[in-house]
């Protein structure tokens, strides 16, 4: 069985790491809009420094990021000569809705992306589109608490209501919250979420992660109500976690890490708690609260589609000793000597997508997706300014040829593959440009100057002929 015909080869953005034009168009301030790049940013994203508003001392990267507000047609243009059929890109929520609870929507946010998706109409590129990638609005920080409040479960239905109706005719594919499992690992920088000192953090996060997990299933709710023809999924930072040696107590402490991860995933593909979770809860002395009718509208709207990022395979040992870590996606994970690691020491590890793939469909059986992948690296335009990025296309053609093994050989049921930031844009964990992903390059530095100019990488031509031969010429 090779890959499927209609196969959707493609890449992805989010609306905070490309679009810029952080207030055009009557846009309000999101959380990602106060994060600043450099040495805080961590400890924003973690929720351990408050930052509710800009100041003057911080490099805000996503204010003018790499301009796609306004440059979307030329950026569009170039993936479809690349032959895109898909490209993943999110909704700034704050441009539909600028403060969150407006009654009613922001005309000039709804038609950016109108314009948006026709353009990647024209090129008969299919969009999928994350409704939140990372982003609350701030108003709603201050005023609420952002996801800890349950009233964050109706101003996400209002946004679903208003962007499926609207887009239910250009959009099929839609994923509910990106990377939902980062709410335990980054609060503020996923969910908006800010703590008081001395409160339980664990629990906090555990109610806010009950109402992303409402507020998903309603939106399959929502969309099937309005068009059955819409297809919803979730989203999970994806990848196995490895034990360190066979001895079983190591076994079983990655099945418990692992399951940290799938517990989202859990619940939005079987539509409910697992007893793992229910036993773990109780232990960490954690009540949700659960309102009449969630548990039925958990069981009754699951997803019909699993997506996930996959950047490399996590590894955990009982034993304390063991303890040389190394960076990966969001937070660090133990150092696998059997694996190369890229400049930021993400570890690389092709074979981990496979066995990724096998174990979420093995667990879920339902189509696969993957809709993030890459490599984040220094790119060094020669005298000429061409860029020989020979290292992005080896770590691509690996992972390609793991998934292909994977739908070949295993039997997995895989829709597509988007790879991260296609075109080059702000690093999320780190705020930096230089962490680059892009099959284009766009001229810009980590201070922010540079002329925005895009130019063609040498993966551009190669990634081209990729998926003109649906994956057969690597
Ligand atoms: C994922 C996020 C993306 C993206 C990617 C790469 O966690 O969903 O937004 O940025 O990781 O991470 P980074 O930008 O830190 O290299």
């Amino acid at each position: 069985m090779a890959l499927r015909e209609d196969f959707l080869w493609g890449g992805a953005v989010a609306a905070n790491q490309c679009e810029g034009g952080y207030k055009e168009g009557h846009k309000g301030l999101s959380t990602v809009d106060v994060i600043p790049a450099g040495r805080d940013r961590v400890p924003v994203l973690q929720g351990k420094i408050k930052m509710l508003e800009c100041d003057s001392e911080h490099f805000y990267p996503s204010h003018e990021a790499i301009d796609f507000y306004h440059r979307y047609k030329e950026d569009i243009a170039l993936l479809a000569e690349m032959g895109f059929k898909c490209f993943r890109l999110s909704l700034a929520w704050t441009r539909i809705f600028p403060n969150g609870d407006d009654e009613l929507p922001n005309e000039e946010g709804l038609k950016f992306y109108d314009d948006v998706f026709d353009e990647c109409l024209k090129y008969g590129i299919e969009p999928l589109v994350t409704i939140t990638h990372f982003d609350v609005p701030i108003h709603l920080v201050k005023t609420i608490g952002s996801w800890r409040s349950r009233k964050m479960v109706d101003h996400y239905e209002r946004l679903c209501e208003t962007i499926f109706d609207r887009y239910q005719h250009k959009v099929k594919y839609w994923l509910t919250f990106n990377e939902i499992n980062m709410l335990l690992h980054l609060p503020f920088g996923s969910s908006g979420l800010v703590f008081e000192e001395g409160e339980n953090e664990n629990a906090v996060k555990y109610q806010a992660a009950h109402h992303q997990l409402i507020a998903s299933a309603k939106a399959a709710e929502i969309a099937r109500r309005i068009n059955p023809a819409m297809k919803i999924g979730c989203m999970l930072a994806g990848a196995n976690t490895y034990p360190y040696t066979c001895a079983p107590q190591d076994v079983w402490k990655a099945m418990t890490r692992d399951r940290e991860h799938y517990f989202f995933v859990d619940v939005q593909s079987r539509g409910e708690y697992p007893n793992y979770a229910k036993k773990g809860l109780e232990r960490m002395n954690i009540k949700i609260v659960m309102e009449e009718g969630d548990e039925e509208c958990l069981r009754n709207n699951t997803v019909d589609f699993i997506s996930f990022s996959y950047y490399g395979s996590r590894l955990t040992s009982a034993d304390p000793e063991v303890n040389t870590k190394t960076a990966a996606n969001l937070f660090p994970t133990l150092r696998n000597p059997y694996l190369r690691t890229s400049e930021w020491g993400w570890q690389i590890d092709s074979e981990g997508l496979r066995i990724t793939l096998n174990s979420l469909y093995d667990r879920y059986q339902k189509p696969l997706f993957i809709v993030e992948n890459g490599l984040g690296a220094i790119d060094m335009p020669d005298e000429k300014g061409d860029i020989a990025d020979d290292y992005r296309i080896e770590y691509l053609r690996e992972h390609i040829q793991a998934f292909k093994t994977a739908v070949e050989e295993d039997g997995v049921d895989l829709l597509g593959y988007t790879t991260w930031g296609c075109i080059d844009l702000v690093s999320s964990g780190s705020g930096q440009m230089s962490k680059r992903y892009g099959f284009i390059y766009v001229d810009k530095d980590d201070e922010g100057k540079g002329t925005l100019k895009r130019s063609k990488k040498k993966s551009f031509e190669w990634y081209k002929k990729v998926i003109a031969s649906n994956g057969e010429t690597l």
